[in-house]
């Protein structure tokens, strides 16, 4: 059955090998569903409707010895199916190797082994027409202080994306790279811990054109912080390239439920910011789902979650869009003044010496109600279906 909920290649969204492949192993427990073949998974997300699919290197390659099969396969998948790769990443930390990390690892072996395993990647990316590479660096940091000297982990980590960088232009690969900002798990403290230190960060760098952010909707809320502000601050600087959604339940491990569980509003509000109907800057890039389905789920729930992620997106588009062209919509936002918010606070030719001198009326400004309830609550009644 289909209707304006089901998604097709236009609404391009985008999962992860890993998401759909997750095989439950957690930290109490072993595996729930058995191994997935990539191949099934890309088969299924394009009847479900998706437009392409991302990756880990040990997700599609975790056998050298079968690399040319395995890509032969993969690549015929994809033409088959007409689904592309527009993201890939590398698994830098799953092996007991990058225990202390991998590009900020004391140990300097590790670090040279994981540049090296980064750029074989990055290789295959550029082969498959990947156009973002994603660097999460979940083993980046520390459980106690002496134990990593933060500033020179620092230095590193910007020594190695400087190297990236330099290597993808040598090479004439069309690709960015895409920080993604988590706070702790699996270390205790992470570096980068948000959206924010990773876009400070990006301005240290070499080339800071080919940098820009991966932010995930669980690991902003895991911080406590609102991901909509968060994607909204980085499409102001043009640091968007590239979103991982999910579900979260406020501040405790990260859940990665399907998109839609978890905050319902701050998904209402995430679908607004991407598709800018507030501010007028929309993110124009794959819409990727990064989530676990649960391992309470065998393999008809893992598919079930995945369709959800991208029903509960067009669902809330469709929510999201009524609400901005709701007339009374529109007339409470004039009246909360939100749109004054664009109007320069000095201006042209004024001089700050006549603003000085300005007389203002506080009592009056003070007495005049801002009228954000009535605007939520519209709000809220779209979300819930009730206009
Ligand atoms: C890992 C992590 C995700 C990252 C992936 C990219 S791997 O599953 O939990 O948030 O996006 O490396
Ligand atoms: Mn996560
Ligand atoms: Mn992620």
């Amino acid at each position: 059955m289909s209707d304006s909920y089901t998604p097709t290649p236009e609404d391009r969204f985008s999962f992860g090998l890993w998401t759909v492949g997750w095989q439950g192993v957690d930290v109490f427990g072993g595996p729930v569903r058995d191994p997935l073949d990539p191949i099934e998974s890309v088969h299924r997300l394009a009847e479900l409707g998706a437009a392409a699919v991302t990756f880990h290197d040990d997700d599609l390659v975790p056998d050298d010895t079968e690399r040319q099969t395995t890509l032969d396969k993969f690549t015929k998948a994809l033409s088959d199916t007409g689904l592309h790769v527009e993201m890939a990443t590398t698994n830098l930390f799953g092996h007991a190797a990058f225990k202390d990390g991998a590009l900020t690892a004391n140990d300097r072996d590790v670090r040279r082994y994981a540049l090296s395993k980064l750029l074989r990647n990055l290789d295959l990316a550029a082969e498959l027409g990947a156009g973002t590479y994603v660097l999460w660096g979940g083993r980046e940091g520390a459980e106690s202080g002496a134990s990593k000297d933060v500033a020179a982990a620092l230095d590193r980590y910007r020594e190695s994306m400087n190297l990236l960088c330099e290597y993808v232009v040598e090479q004439g690969y069309d690709i960015r790279f895409a920080i993604e900002p988590k706070p702790n798990e699996p270390r205790g403290d992470i570096l980068l811990p948000t959206i924010g230190h990773a876009l400070a960060f990006i301005g240290e760098l070499d080339r800071p054109e080919l940098v820009g952010l991966n932010p995930e909707v669980g690991h902003e809320e895991m911080a406590g912080l609102n991901y909509a502000h968060g994607i909204t601050q980085a499409l102001w600087h043009d640091k968007l390239f590239h979103i991982d959604l999910n579900g979260q339940h406020g501040p405790r491990y990260d859940q990665d439920l399907r998109f839609g569980a978890g905050n319902l509003r701050g998904a209402f509000w995430t679908v607004d910011a991407i598709e800018g109907a507030g501010s007028g800057k929309a993110y124009d890039g794959y819409v990727h789902f990064d989530f676990k389905p649960p391992r309470t789920e065998d393999m008809d729930g893992v598919w079930e979650s995945a369709r959800a992620c991208m029903r509960n997106y067009l669902i809330l588009r469709s929510r999201v869009r009524a609400f901005r062209a709701d007339p009374e919509v529109q007339e409470a936002l004039t009246a909360s003044r939100v749109d004054q918010l664009a109007v320069p606070t000095l201006a042209a030719g004024e001089s700050l010496a006549a603003l000085r001198e300005e007389k203002h009326d506080i009592d009056a400004m003070a007495a005049r109600g801002m009228g954000f309830e009535r605007l939520d609550q519209l709000a809220m009644e779209h979300l819930l279906g009730a206009r």
